[in-house]
């Protein structure tokens, strides 16, 4: 698949700095030491519907890790996968009487127009699940072979006991392992199974649905969690970096994905920091396609929103919280989007070198964006109640801004 087109990123002076992050699998900080090429893969959308707020809260976090390795001047293997056959997706196609390919295809092709509007930087490998079925198979078929699958009625299943590290990314006891199980696409409740939360890895043809050749597999489509799996240790290996998506994926989807790739490979982990964003909500509910309760970036954009103050609504939030968008947090970045616009535009201002200085430390800080927009404030506020006579300061400010940030003044 193709993604979508990269904004230039300005280099800036001075010197990028290491990220520190929060790992869910150890519930702590890390410094990521990546070597010259920085591996980083985040779990993409279920294409059912349009991008909405949370979504891109999600990337908008992603983004800024990668923002901070091109700063310190590495490579960054980005790599995004798009579920493009999944039960969701089928089940909103049947619903709405559409075909499932081209409701996948309408929502992706939306997506990309809304992550190059908000200047997210595009990851090098954009995989679809569909494309992604020929090197699944064989993962599959060696799981089974190694006795860490089964079958059941035509199906097959990952056995979580045949991975001694099974419960090491969410770290939650079987009790609530169960419960979002059940929530979150697993099956718990079906009689055969050898362990509750084991997860599909091949669904063995339905009527109606669409199948593909499995080999020895037999027709089918994949399981979620091998999907990732299969993407990421095709582009990117053992050991990456990083791997990323919201809080809800924590259980069972990473953890069942380093499960999967723990049986494969003998290894663990597959990343080494699972980093997960908070969840946005909306009228006091999670944001979620399935609830319904959805602010989306098209239409805001459609709304004659900039993109830029959507940006900024996204980095005013620490990317761990779990925050509610209401319509006053677009204000607040519309307004501040216009105080550092008039900041900038004049010839000449107080010096930044402090504040480039300021954005690194803070975004290196787990990414606090929070702190780093408290510091741009800082320098606008100082540029209109005093000024400065640095004639390079407005467009360092810019380039920052955009370099580190994401945001085009
Ligand atoms: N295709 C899978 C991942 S392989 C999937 O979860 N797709 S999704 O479309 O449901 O979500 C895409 C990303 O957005 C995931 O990282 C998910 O955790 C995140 N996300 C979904 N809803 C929210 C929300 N309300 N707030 C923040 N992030 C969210
Ligand atoms: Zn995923």
């Amino acid at each position: 698949m193709h993604a979508w087109p990269a904004s230039e990123v300005p280099a800036l002076p001075g010197k990028g700095r290491d990220l520190r992050i929060h790992d869910t699998a150890t519930d702590g900080l890390v410094t990521l030491d990546p070597g010259p090429v920085a591996r980083i893969y985040v779990c993409g959308i279920t294409p059912y519907d349009a991008t909405h707020i949370g979504h891109a809260a999600t990337y908008n976090a992603f983004d800024l890790v990668q923002r901070v390795w091109l700063d310190t001047k590495r490579q960054v293997h980005y790599v995004q996968n798009v579920t493009d056959v999944d039960d969701p997706l089928l089940e909103r196609a049947q619903r709405d009487g559409i075909d499932w390919v081209a409701l996948a295809e309408k929502e992706t092709a939306l997506f990309r127009e809304d992550m190059t509007a908000l200047r997210m930087l595009p990851p090098r490998h954009y995989i679809g699940a569909v494309e992604a079925i020929p090197g699944i198979v064989p993962l599959v078929e060696r799981l089974r072979d190694s006795g860490a699958a089964y079958e059941l009625e035509g199906d097959i299943y990952f056995s979580v006991e045949s991975d001694p590290d099974f419960g090491k990314v969410s770290r939650l006891d079987a009790a609530a392992m169960r419960v979002l199980s059940a929530e979150r696409g697993g099956d718990p409740d079906r009689a055969g199974k050898k362990n509750p939360l084991d997860p599909m890895l091949w669904m063995a043809a339905r009527e109606g649905e669409p199948s593909w050749d499995g080999g020895s597999l037999g027709r089918g489509r994949p399981g979620w969690h091998i999907e990732c799996v299969a993407i990421a240790l095709d582009h990117l290996g053992m050991g990456f970096d990083v791997q990323g998506g919201g809080s809800d994926l924590a259980f069972p989807h990473h953890e069942m994905g380093a499960s999967h790739a723990q049986a494969l490979t003998g290894e663990f982990p597959m990343a080494k920091a699972y980093v997960h964003a908070g969840m946005v909500a909306l009228h006091g509910e999670k944001m979620s396609k399935s609830k319904g309760n959805l602010v989306f970036v098209s239409k805001l954009r459609r709304d004659g929103v900039d993109p830029a103050a959507i940006r900024l609504a996204l980095l005013a939030h620490h990317y761990r919280a779990d925050w509610e968008w209401t319509d006053q947090v677009l204000e607040d970045a519309v307004a501040r989007l216009d105080r550092w616009r008039a900041a900038v535009s004049r010839p000449d201002g107080p010096s930044a070198e402090a504040l480039v200085e300021e954005i690194r430390e803070a975004l290196t800080n787990d990414l606090d964006a929070p702190t780093a927009l408290a510091a741009v404030d800082r320098w606008a506020v100082l540029q209109q109640e005093q000024g400065g006579t640095d004639e390079g300061a407005p467009g360092v400010v810019t380039r920052s801004v955009d370099a580190l940030l994401g945001v085009a003044l």
